[in-house]
């Protein structure tokens, strides 16, 4: 079930990378939760597409802390399952893999993006979030941290 899930997720994602002029908006509009350890910004969603129920969703993270960072999972109310996401290109076709967790060492920023690491939304529901959607970020032995990602 999950192989079908992520062949789905694959044609998702090759039609949203297609789009032209695929862009995060300027900093400043997208910052959202910002902390003093670990920024969180730039926050987005590619609502699913019609009929469909996946999304997916960029962000970046910055880890200011002395020390690296394991992001272990992503919650949110919207969807039942987010699961982290690579691409990788194998044989000239872009594959995407799913990562149980994502190291970012000290000082180091991690840039989701269309085309490279993502976070792929399962059963996803926006119906009750006209703008932001909630994404709660869970980190090893760190509390939770919450930001807001905006539909794209
Ligand atoms: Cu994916």
């Amino acid at each position: 079930m999950r192989y079908v899930l992520i062949y789905l997720c694959c044609l998702a994602l090759v039609s949203c990378t297609s789009q032209e002029n695929f862009k995060p908006p300027a900093d400043e509009d997208y910052t959202s939760d910002m902390s003093n350890i670990i920024n969180v910004s730039s926050a987005y969603i590619n609502p699913p597409m019609a009929g469909r129920s996946i999304a997916s969703a960029y962000m970046r993270i910055q880890n200011l802390t002395n020390d690296k960072i394991n992001l272990i999972s992503i919650s949110s109310p919207v969807s039942q399952t987010i699961e982290i996401h690579n691409h990788i290109y194998d044989g000239g076709v872009m594959r995407m893999r799913k990562l149980n967790n994502l190291e970012i060492m000290s000082g180091d920023t991690v840039e989701l993006l269309p085309g490279g690491l993502h976070l792929m939304l399962f059963e996803t529901n926006l119906s009750d979030h006209k703008d932001g959607i909630p994404l709660i970020l869970n980190f090893e032995n760190l509390p939770p941290i919450k930001t807001m990602a905006y539909k794209k």
